[in-house]
């Protein structure tokens, strides 16, 4: 059963303790960041905004940060061994290791936090440069994703202090991606609640959505799931657990080849899910697909909609509706060797849940692949 609870609401005295104003940049740790910065481009539409590296004066490290609209990566490599990045990538394949959070006070944000049991990944340090000045402070999430907390003072450089400009003429157009809609996270065996209560207690969020195994078992999978967010609703952090299934659960292979909890996938949000989905598949990009037959009673389910039904079926495209609305979304495979981590494209259209709807289907699509692999 899906239970909607109700978003943070505050009484006028009480104030938020962390307030957001959104998702400032994820950071990948990958093998090759040069290489990863090409694909992010040529098939995600990213535009170059930023470089740190040996032309900067690092030694240990080179990164790249892309653009498109609201959405910054940072994409990050070890130039030597030794590194934590390069034990990091070693470990856990290519991943996210940063979900960055854009505050106005990081110091207080740190502080809060860890006075309420975060574990500490960087006290605050001012960075500055000609640009003017910022401040950064992280602590750990699950596994060895961390949150930075992320304070812009009067910073007017390209990203961040330390990085430079960085322009090239290969600049393959946007896809209309816009921002971050949600982050999901699979936690181990057991760990779901322990993760739900550190954002409802660490961080102050609340609980929007839980799903049980009840709800999204398929005849091999099962999962938990809750839903958490911030006061202004800009962050949302879903949380998968594995669920005892009659073979393995896409959460256990997940955890198996990341070796460890940590971020699934990454829901970035366009304003024409037909067009940017047109343009990815275009570039290369491979997508989980439905039966045919989804779309045959799909709008028996959804009722009416603003798009054509059949440029969705060509395409794949899922479709949910909620109280408030519906939502149109489809899912990458996994996007580097190991089994792990994907995107999801997604367009709102008043819908504000996750496509309950569609978990059957797209369980069951997920499970075709892990046959293909060899590991359901
Ligand atoms: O974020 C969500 O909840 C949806 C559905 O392994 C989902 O995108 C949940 C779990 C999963 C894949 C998709
Ligand atoms: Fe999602």
């Amino acid at each position: 059963m899906e239970r909607t609870l109700t978003q943070n609401k505050m009484t006028p005295n009480e104030t938020d303790f962390l307030p957001i104003n959104g998702t400032d940049y994820l950071e990948i740790y990958v093998g090759n960041c040069k290489q990863a910065a090409h694909y992010y481009k040529t098939a995600f539409g990213f535009q170059d905004l930023a470089y740190a590296g040996l032309q900067t004066g690092l030694k240990d490290r080179e990164s790249y940060v892309l653009v498109q609209d609201k959405i910054r990566l940072v994409l990050t490599s070890p130039l030597k061994s030794g590194t934590d990045i390069g034990r990091h990538i070693d470990q856990h394949g290519d991943g996210v290791k940063i979900v960055a959070l854009w505050v106005d006070d990081a110091r207080k944000s740190y502080e809060e936090t860890t006075a309420r049991g975060a574990k500490s990944y960087m006290e605050p340090v001012v960075e500055k440069d000609e640009h003017g000045e910022v401040v950064k402070a992280g602590i750990y999430t699950y596994g060895e994703t961390v949150h930075m907390f992320v304070e812009r003072k009067n910073y007017h450089g390209v990203f961040l202090p330390g990085y430079v400009e960085w322009k090239t003429d290969y600049q393959p157009a946007p896809i209309g991606l816009k921002y971050v809609d949600h982050m999901v996270g699979n936690v181990g065996w057991g760990e779901m609640n322990t993760w739900v209560k550190f954002y409802a207690e660490v961080m102050g969020f609340s609980q929007l959505v839980s799903f049980d195994d009840k709800d999204i078992s398929t005849e091999y999978t099962a999962l938990m799931s809750k839903v958490m967010s911030n006061g202004n609703g800009r962050i949302k952090f879903p949380i998968n657990e594995p669920a005892e299934g009659k073979k393995k659960s896409q959460i256990e292979e997940y955890l198996d080849f990341y070796e460890g909890s940590g971020i699934q996938h990454i829901a970035v949000a366009t304003d024409n899910i037909i067009e940017t989905v047109t343009a990815l598949r275009d570039r290369g990009v491979e997508f989980l697909r439905v039966p045919a037959v989804y779309y045959e009673d799909l709008l028996d389910r959804v009722g009416e909609i603003d798009e054509e039904l059949s440029p969705l079926r060509d395409l794949g495209i899922l479709v949910d509706r909620d109280d408030e609305g519906y939502l149109l979304q489809i899912f990458t495979k996994p996007i580097e060797p190991r089994p792990t981590m994907f995107f999801e494209i997604i367009q709102r259209k008043g819908a504000k849940s996750f496509g309950k709807g569609n978990f059957k289907a797209l369980f069951e699509a997920i499970e075709r692949e892990q046959e293909i692999r060899g590991t359901l």
